[in-house]
């Protein structure tokens, strides 16, 4: 059997062309079903339907063999016993720092220490830290962009694709941290168990995904 993890929206809905190359056909739209566990035309193929940012933790235990996810979450994950061999270009976007338009937040507030707030803390610490900037990071699970508005940070560290969202709150994209697009994440065991079925799902998305470019 093998198992893939997929989350709801964005990710779902651009992945299924990609699995349609290797012949994988869900039996039911899970925007429509309450299932979370999906059959599928094969008979050895099944779909888990989590959440986005749980994707590499059931892959990396082994609930799931395969498994798409942002490259932002991946960051923010880490990547042990994950492989992740093919850049899937879809779902893109950037991972930004943002802050309040009328606000020069770049050297600090009046206490000298910013304040961040993000659901990518291990990848807010890890940029700051690069650029030599002692911050102080608030963990958050969604809505960044209330958190300089209401005064609980200086910034954010978000996921921003047309910045409708940051205007629309009165904040602007100050700092590129990096280029995301969704990766297939495989299970480290379970490539070598399973291989020649992974093998060929691989190569059969990689080959969809390079007749796209
Ligand atoms: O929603 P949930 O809390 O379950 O998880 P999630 O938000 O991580 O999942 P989902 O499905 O929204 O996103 C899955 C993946 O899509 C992310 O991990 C990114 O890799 C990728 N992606 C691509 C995006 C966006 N584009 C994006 N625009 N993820 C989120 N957004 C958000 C953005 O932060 C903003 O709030 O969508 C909103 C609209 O963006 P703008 O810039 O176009 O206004
Ligand atoms: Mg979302």
């Amino acid at each position: 059997m093998i198992t893939i993890a997929l989350s709801k929206g964005r990710i779902y809905k651009e992945t299924l062309p990609l699995l349609e190359a290797a012949n994988i056909i869900p039996a039911e739209d899970p925007e429509k079903s309450r299932k979370l566990i999906l059959d599928t035309n094969q008979d050895d193929v099944k779909l888990v339907i989590i959440r986005a940012t749980d994707v590499p933790t059931y892959v990396q235990f082994g609930a799931a063999d395969i498994g798409v996810a942002g490259k932002d979450v991946l960051m923010e994950h880490g990547a042990e016993g994950l492989y992740e061999p093919v850049d899937l270009r879809i779902a893109k976007c950037r991972l930004m720092t943002a802050g309040l338009v009328n606000v020069d937040s770049s050297n600090g507030n009046k206490n000298g220490r910013l304040r961040v707030a993000t659901k990518f803390v291990n990848v807010a610490k890890r940029f700051f830290e690069s650029r030599g900037e002692q911050v102080e990071v608030i963990k958050l699970y969604g809505s960044m962009e209330l958190g300089p508005i209401v005064g609980l940070a200086d910034l954010i560290v978000d996921v921003v694709d047309t910045g409708n969202t940051l205007k629309a709150n009165g904040l602007k994209p100050m700092d590129h941290i990096a280029d995301i697009s969704s990766r297939l994440i495989i299970n480290k065991a379970a490539m070598k168990m399973k291989h020649a079925r992974i093998s060929d799902i691989i190569e059969k998305i990689k080959a969809a995904v390079e007749k796209n470019a």
